[in-house]
């Protein structure tokens, strides 16, 4: 796609949806493509990592419901860290059931999802519908959707005709999805639009975890397959890890990346 040597400040300026051109401006003001998915199961890591990382990140990801001690309290000191340190926050939190069923666990229960996130994820698997349920919660608050194409997962079942599937369909729903989870571009030259793909399962370090996930280097993300945000976790705050050297690491090393494909 043509989009693949265009600037993010390129495709903001002639971007439609509004949250697709906030996240663009702001990844280009920010000089960084990185997103740290923060999974730890504690309320006072989660904002540790997050200070910590806040600098050199675009996007926060989340797994909510992982953390023991959940309360409001998180939400407004994240919400806090993401104006101070200037990034969005992406609850990845995977919906897969049917539009009525998705919109109440959207908007409602514990984690009111909608209020505090900017961008969440959802499976196409149910059809359509869901994205037409998520976006009456989620258009009115200007949030983004990102649909899961693919996966990094060995085995992953989001191949071939269920991930064409799923591109037609953010086509058909552009106001509200954003782009993909994917490994690799998804729009094609011809059909026009812009897609943020967004890849997780990268590593400097590993190709793997033992338990399925795959890891690429940010250059095999950016350069070769067109990816425009790498998603890193473990790889930043494992073990014994240095969490402002590894997101400076990560961050320089996804920028460079992108810097060399639009140069190209
Ligand atoms: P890791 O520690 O860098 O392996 O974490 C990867 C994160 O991305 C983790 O939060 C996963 O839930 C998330 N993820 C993924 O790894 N692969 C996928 O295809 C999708 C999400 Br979708």
């Amino acid at each position: 796609s043509s989009n693949l040597r265009k600037t993010y400040t390129e495709r903001a300026a002639v971007h439609p949806n509004p949250c697709a051109r906030t996240f663009l401006e702001l990844m280009e003001r920010k000089r960084s493509n990185l997103s740290v998915a923060v999974d730890v199961t504690s309320k006072t890591e989660l904002l540790e990592i997050a200070g910590k990382v806040g600098p050199y990140i675009c996007l926060l990801k989340t797994h909510i419901d992982i953390v023991n001690d959940f309360d409001q309290d998180l939400v407004d000191q994240l919400k806090a860290l993401s104006k101070k340190h200037d990034f969005m926050i992406f609850e990845d939190r995977k919906f897969a059931d049917i539009g009525n069923t998705v919109k109440l666990q959207y908007g409602f229960g514990i984690y009111r999802i909608a209020s505090w996130a900017d961008i969440t994820n959802c499976h196409s698997v149910p059809g359509e519908g869901i994205i037409s349920g998520l976006k009456e919660i989620g258009l009115p608050l200007n949030r983004g959707l990102l649909l899961l194409a693919e996966m990094s997962s060995a085995g992953s079942l989001a191949t071939g005709a269920y991930t064409a599937a799923t591109v037609a369909m953010a086509r058909r729903h552009q106001d509200f999805v954003i782009g993909f989870i994917a490994m690799r571009r998804m729009d094609a030259e011809d059909e026009g639009g812009d897609f943020i793909v967004m890849t997780p399962g990268v590593s400097l370090d590993v190709a793997g975890d033992g338990l399925g996930q795959q890891y690429r280097t940010p250059r095999e993300v950016v350069v070769e397959s067109g990816g425009d945000v790498v998603i890193v976790g473990r790889g930043i705050y494992g073990k014994g890890k240095n969490v402002e050297e590894q997101a400076k690491r990560y961050r320089d090393a996804g920028w460079e990346a992108y810097l060399e494909r639009v140069r190209r």
